[in-house]
Parts: structure tokens; sequence; C-alpha cells
């Protein structure tokens, strides 16, 4: 079947021209313009704090960036999965090691969903989760220090999309493949794709920081999977999938992958699953893949490989999977936050299609079964439709919830925003969005208790909304009142690289709990200087470690020599502070890493190799004092086999000390000084 929909778009020529057309349907009506008092409702006074914090996934900026709201204003940008060089994570050596993956370090990957952490299925603040789509890969991000803590790769996938979303209590985060591919991963032909590609969907258990894991994987038939989202509820212990290409194409796919009338939603029984593996009816097969995680007290990463998985073949394991047939290429799967509605974002489809978790249950009892494939049963879609959101708009992607039995669809093609009703089904108001939202986002929208005041609409076209800046410009959100009956635009703000999901919770949920700084006392780095006369340098072999405290406004030691041509320098420079944002930087000349920037009570290591004799001073790189600008020091690097000894103008007392732990002791002549 053809409809007129999926002619638009096949029709459409390109990106722009699906643009061209959300500017042509829609005339500038007085509800495109924030009026009235809107300016006071997103007004957030001087010195005064948001009401909520918002994560908004960064796309293929691979971090995530939080705001406040409703004010919109950017907080901070947390780097995942990507190197960021605003705090050096990434680059310095305490931080590489995050980046590990079993192809090598991947500095640069494509985020797309921010999941809060649940407890009894409402956000609670410990973490967000958020995937790495094209390594496939998800992460932690502790709330506490807002910081990447752990990363967990996941084999026998490829494109980790429908990723991370939670079950009510954190116990399980997912990550199902989107593209299928052979497993394990070995050289077939391309167009053996029916025999031999398969997809996956993996159940990391997640409640235990530091120890993320792959409980199980489920093989599945080798069509793309797209997102999901937890039963709650009368439905806690599912976990539902959206399908596309179950045609199984793998040429052409917006074409040949659009042909069927309907693909599917995968209801997954995970408390089965977990039963099947207790009952050893998964079998270990061999993978590769990295867990990598920062440790809380030395607060350097470490990454160790893993090599197995746990495979549950949903034929030994029968009951483990049901298939929902749904219309068409279906994105976004939502469950309302009584549990009972299963929503999926049918994006060719002409309607919201909404499958009912009882019925379902009752056509599984019944076994209503339109037939089977690959030995998981296809329930009748008769049998499970609750209903259907008729003239909803078009391209209908991502649905969220305020918790008082209303739903909210973004339109892809059409650029809006269509409230809904559960239930009945009767759309209840539109808004338009500027331009081509993907993901909309309400606090707890996709919990079971939605903080239903405002939504945000997440768009991927921005057009004339900001002042131009060359081809490429800000993606954009949009604040959307939704405390009435009829919804009120109150906000444009720009935001980071491309957002997909988002969640927000209160910000006292965070808020109170929020880390000032880290304490040198219990820190284990192995580099650590607690105090000023600790520092000092030692060489091993072609390596020299320089240990150095950075405290307003020096270094400790600031005069370095002995340093040959062909040596690794490694400065671990720990900010001896104990004091709430007081950070220091670290920069040397001719260092290809550029910088590192330090916060109070950690360890961070600068990696340098001279490429030239000659004097080199350090610095600084952030302005943390009055007299931040003499906060400076020079290195001197002689050629290989020089007899300049090594030397660090550390205090009498720090000499004396490194000459009991076998360090270098500095040459009196350097160690006076204005210390
Ligand atoms: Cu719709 Cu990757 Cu969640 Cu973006 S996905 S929009
Ligand atoms: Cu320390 Cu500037």
């Amino acid at each position: 079947m053809r409809t007129p929909i999926r002619n638009f778009v096949l029709g459409a020529a390109s990106a722009a021209a699906v643009g061209g057309l959300v500017f042509a349907c829609q005339s500038a009506g007085p509800r495109d313009i924030a009026t009235g008092d809107a300016a006071a409702r997103v007004y957030v006074p001087p010195g005064k704090h948001d009401d909520y914090y918002a994560f908004l996934s960064g796309g293929y900026n691979g971090q995530i960036a939080a705001y406040g709201l409703p004010s919109g204003r950017l907080l901070k940008i947390i780097p995942v999965f990507s190197q960021n060089p605003e705090n050096g994570y990434g680059y310095n050596e305490e931080t590489k090691p995050m980046l590990e993956t079993s192809h090598g370090s991947v500095p640069w990957d494509d985020t797309h969903h921010a999941e809060l952490s649940q407890t009894g299925g409402v956000p609670d603040g410990r973490w967000v989760f958020i995937n790495g789509n094209n390594t496939p890969r998800v992460a932690r991000i502790d709330l506490r220090t807002f910081e990447t803590t752990e990363i967990l790769e996941i084999p026998n996938a490829a494109g980790g999309h429908a990723s991370p979303f939670t079950t009510p209590d954190t116990k399980y985060i997912v990550s199902a493949t989107r593209f299928s591919v052979p497993v394990p991963n070995t050289d077939v032909p391309i167009a053996s794709y029916k025999q031999n590609f398969k997809g996956t969907l993996s159940f990391i258990a997640a409640d235990q920081p530091g120890k993320m894991d792959i409980a199980f994987q489920i093989l599945m038939p080798g069509y793309n999977y797209d997102l999901g989202h937890a039963g709650k509820g009368p439905s806690d212990g599912w976990f539902f999938f959206t399908t596309y290409n179950s045609e199984q194409a793998y040429e052409k796919l917006e074409l040949n992958a659009s042909k069927n009338d309907k693909d599917f939603v995968a209801a997954v029984n995970y408390r089965r699953a977990e039963q099947c593996v207790a009952e050893g009816k998964a079998r270990p097969a061999p993978a590769d893949y990295r867990h990598n995680v920062l440790d809380e007290h030395s607060r350097a990463a470490r990454s160790e490989r893993r090599s197995s998985v746990q495979m549950l073949d949903p034929r030994d394991c029968p009951g483990i999977v049901y298939l929902l047939p749904t219309p068409k290429s279906p994105h976004g799967v939502d469950i309302d936050p009584t549990g009972e509605f299963i929503v999926a974002g049918g994006k060719l489809a002409t309607v919201i299609p909404v499958h009912a978790f009882s019925k379902m249950m009752k056509a599984i009892e019944s076994k209503q079964f339109e037939g089977d494939l690959a030995g998981i049963p296809v329930l009748a879609y008769s049998a499970t439709i609750a209903g259907e959101v008729q003239k909803p708009g078009l391209g209908p992607l991502h649905t969220e919830f305020d918790g008082k039995g209303n739903a909210y669809t973004s339109m892809f093609i059409s650029s809006e925003v269509v409230k809904w009703k559960l239930g009945t089904w009767e759309v209840l108001d539109r808004i338009p969005v500027y331009y081509s939202v993907g993901h909309i986002m309400i606090p707890g929208g996709d919990s079971r208790q939605p903080w239903g005041k405002y939504l945000l609409a997440m768009n991927k076209i921005t057009k004339d909304r900001y002042l131009p800046t060359g081809p490429e410009l800000a993606q954009s959100a949009q604040l959307i009142d939704i405390s009435g009956d009829k919804m009120k635009m109150l906000l444009d703000f720009p935001t980071v690289g491309e957002p997909h999901y988002a969640q927000a919770l209160p910000a006292n949920l965070i808020e109170a709990k929020s880390v000032k700084f880290y304490r040198l006392s219990e820190s284990t780095h192995p580099e650590v200087v607690k105090a000023e006369s600790e520092g000092g340098i030692r060489r091993d072999g072609r390596m020299v470690h320089v240990k150095m405290a950075a405290i307003r406004s020096h270094f400790a030691p600031d005069n370095i020599e002995g340093i040959q041509l062909g040596d690794t320098v490694l400065f671990h420079v720990t900010n001896i502070e104990q004091d709430w944002d007081i950070e220091h930087g670290f920069a040397v000349f001719g260092g290809t890493n550029a910088e590192i920037l330090i916060g109070p009570g950690e360890t961070r290591t600068l990696k340098w190799v001279p490429q030239a004799t000659g004097v080199y001073p350090f610095y600084c790189t952030d302005f943390c004092s009055a007299l931040h600008q003499e906060m400076q020091g020079y290195v001197r690097v002689s050629p290989r086999g020089s007899n300049v000894p090594l030397a660090a103008n550390v205090s009498a007392k720090a000499a004396t000390q490194a000459a009991r732990a076998g360090q270098v002791p500095a040459p009196p002549a350097a160690s006076s000084g204005r210390r």
C-alpha cells in the first residue's frame, strides 16, 4: 500500500525539500510567537537558580549538555564519548582509557539518548546514562560530579541506537543493535544478509557503579532495531523495542525497507529471560569488548577487556519475545505512566498506533498468533491494538506524557507537537515548532511520575530563527508551557551539537549533593602530591616523571632541568586547593596535547615529548587569581647524553624526602626560591 505520506517522503528529493514543505504547509499564526507573560515565565533573575536540570544529548558531538529550565541557560558540557578541550577529558592520561574500545581509541562518537536512573519508576538524580551510537557503547554519568565515570562497549552489535533506556529500578539499561550484522562478525557476502545477519538486544546490569556488565543478549531476526522503553506498573518486567526493515533489505533501504505495511514492536519478557539464563539456556558466545571505569579515589580510569557474553536464542527460551505488528517503520516506542499503553511513532504511518499491554497479555494467553518469525510468535494486530490517533500530523516520531492522561507526539515532517488524549485517541491541540522536531521531552515524561509543566521540543533545523552563522547553524530547543489546555510557546534557545533525546528533573534532586571539590586526603592517585614539599622529579629510563603541585598562584616545582631529547615527560600535576570552583590549568610550550585542567584535589597528567633542545615555559591556563599571570615555570631540554643533572627546585625539606624515596634531590642552588 502506498500511503500519501509515503509518496510524499519518497518524493522528497532531499532533506531541503522536506524542509521546504515544512515552510509551505504552515502559515504563521499568532501562536508561533511567544506572547503575553511568556518572558516572565522563563525569566530567572540574576543569582537565582533554574527549577529543572535538563540533560540534552549532544548528538554527533558525542557529549551531553546540561541546561537549566525554564531559562535555557547552558550550565555545562559533559564529555562522554568525545574528547573535550574545555576540561581535557580524553586528552589527559587519566581519562584516555575511557575512550578505549575493541577498535582502539575512539575519541569522537555520536550520542542520542540521555536517560536518567530511576527508583520505583521515577527519575532519582543519581546518574544519567547515554549511548554511543557508532561504536556501540553505554555510559554512566555521575550527577554528583557531572562526569563520565563508566563506559561499557556492546559486542555483537553495530549502531547502539535503541539505548540506554532503563528499567524502573535501573537494574538494567538496554542497547539494541541498529544494524544487523553477522554474529559473530565475519567475512560473508552482503547478499547473504537473510541467512547470516542478526540483531541483538542487550540487557546491561547498571545498578552497581563500576560494575556494568552485559547480563545477557537476545539473538533476534536480522531487522533494524530503533528505540525502546521499559514497561512499568502492570507491564513492569517487559521491555519494548521498535523494529524496521522487517523486509531485511541491505541496499537502498530508503525504498526497500519501506515496502511492508507493518513492521514490529518486539515485546521482551526480561524476567523470563533471567530465568532462562539461570537455567543454563543461554550459551556463552565469544565477544571482544571493553569496560572502562574512572576510579572514584584515584580519579584515573582503567580499561579492561572482556571476551564473552551470555547469548539467548528465543528458540531455546520460548516466551521471551513476541512481535506486535505496527505500522509502518515505527521509530519511537513510548509507554504511558500507567504502564498500559504502548505508543509507537510510525514515522511513515498516517496514524499513531497504540497497543494495550492488557490486550497483549490476553492475546498471548489465547495464542492469537499470525505465525512466527525465527521462532518468535507474531501477534495479530487487531488483538493488541487499543486505538489509533487519526490524522495526528505528518511523521510522528516520539511521544511523552504529562501524567494527566495526555500524550504529546512530535511530528517531524509537519513540524509540530500534537497533544492527544490517552483512551479516546482524540487530538486536543497542536502547536507549530521551528523546524523539523525530533524528540520532545517533558521532565519525567517517560516515567511513572511526569512533572508535566513544560515540554521541550528539540528541532533539527533552525533556518531563520537566529542570527545567521554561515551554512552551519545552531540546533534549537523550544520550551512550551503545557500546564493549561492549550500549549503555549515560551522560549527558543540554541543548543550544542544535535540534541536527540533529553531528560530533565527537578533541580533539588541533584543540587544538594553536588560535589564541591575532590578530597585530597582520599586521593589514591599514584602520583598525587598532597603538599608542595612532595613535588619532585624522577627518571625511569627514557621516561621522566614530574610530580607537581598547583596552588594559587604558583607551581611547585617551577624550574625543571635534566630533561634530554628523546625523553617522554609526564607532568603529574595535583591541584592541592580544597575549595569549590578553584581550578588550575597546565600547558607547556611545544606540547602537542595542548593542556590539562585540574579540579581541586585531583591529579591530571600531561604527556610531553620535546622535539628540540631549549627552554620551554609552562603556565596555568585557567584564570585562577589576581596573580594568575605569574603562575608559570620553565623546563630545560638538553641533548641526549648531556650531563645536566635531573633537577626540580623543590624545597629543602622536599629534597630530603625525595632522596629518601629514591628520587633525585634538587641542587641547592635551585632550591632557594620565593617560597
Ligand atoms: Cu528520533 Cu536517534 Cu532518538 Cu534522534 S532518534 S530524533
Ligand atoms: Cu592557576 Cu591560573
